[in-house]
């Protein structure tokens, strides 16, 4: 675990390099969204997506550099889905990342630019010729992060998770939900790593499923915190599921086979990664991390 700590670390540094040099400050007025784009990605961010991309590229020895610019795309749309998911007409939320959202730093019409502008900017990364230098690879890689985050991933997930709070849903269609809001941003973490590496159908397979553990473990843990986490550690306003009345994996199973879940995850996502042998140990311990986080 103390490598892995240090892994994650290392991991952000290099990457929040990565997203400082992308994200240039502009001139002019138009300067301003720029600026808000910087605010809510060069911050204390867990950066765990990014970390997948880099340790699931690790495996087939992917050249770092392209490995960082495509875990820097993965960021800006995660740090897009959070400007979103924080504005009034969705989460209304005032803290993130311990910090004021995006739009109540700079106002709601800037940060609904900001958000565009970071999901327009993952992708104009991964098209770059400086990510890799076979087309072949950036369209694969374009395609899975497209799929991923739009209305059969991430952004459908957000459809659901709206439609849910005048719907109890039950455990089934809690973990749909769960599995394209959080979960696909995740997987294709992990497939973009092995997209790089040119991975085999099996690798690809074992990473595939690890991720889907790892996902749902995710956003148990989550939950958790959102039950249990201390607003100041966690950097985001916590009880809000219960307040709104929301079906979770907590409110469904109760927080201690919640808990017990995520943890049964967490060793069924290890188990996947045994044909990468030692190599696969950071994503491993990730995988227990992301259970044990209070953050
Ligand atoms: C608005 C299109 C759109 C999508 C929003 C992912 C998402 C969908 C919203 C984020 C809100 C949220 C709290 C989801 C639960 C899980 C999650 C994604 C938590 C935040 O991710 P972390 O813990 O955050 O990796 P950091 O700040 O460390 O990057």
């Amino acid at each position: 675990m103390k490598e892995l700590k240090k892994a994650l670390a290392d991991n952000a540094k290099a990457v929040n390099g990565v997203l400082d040099d992308i994200l240039m400050m502009g001139v002019g007025p138009e300067a301003r969204v720029v600026e808000a784009m910087r605010y809510t990605s060069l911050n204390s961010g867990k950066r765990i997506r990014p970390f997948l991309v880099t340790a699931s590229a690790n495996l087939f020895n992917v050249d770092e550099a392209a490995a960082l610019r495509v875990a820097a795309a993965v960021e800006f749309v995660h740090c897009y889905s959070l400007i979103h998911d924080d504005l009034p007409a969705m989460d209304d939320d005032d803290l993130r990342r311990g910090k004021p959202t995006c739009h109540i730093k700079f106002d709601e019409a800037t940060a609904i630019l900001a958000g565009d502008a970071l999901l327009t900017k993952a992708f104009e990364v991964l098209a770059d010729e400086n990510t890799h230098g076979n087309s072949s690879v950036r369209v694969e890689l374009i395609s899975a992060l497209a799929k991923a985050s739009g209305a059969a991933g991430m952004v459908g997930g957000q459809m659901l998770d709206l439609f849910a709070e005048d719907h109890p849903l039950q455990m089934p269609e809690i973990t749909r939900l769960q599995r394209m809001k959080t979960g696909s941003l995740i997987a294709v973490s992990c497939e973009m790593g092995a997209i790089l590496g040119r991975a085999s159908e099996k690798a690809l397979h074992a990473l595939h499923a690890y991720a889907h553990d790892v996902g749902l473990a995710f956003q148990i843990a989550d939950d958790l915190l959102d039950v249990e986490g201390d607003e100041k550690e966690v950097g985001k306003k916590t009880g809000k599921d219960a307040a709104a009345g929301k079906a979770t994996f907590v409110s469904l199973l109760g927080v201690e086979r919640a808990r017990e879940q995520a943890e049964i995850l967490a060793k069924q996502a290890s188990a996947h990664l045994e044909i990468f042998e030692d190599k696969g140990s950071l994503l491993s311990d990730l995988a227990l991390y992301v259970v044990n986080r209070n953050t």
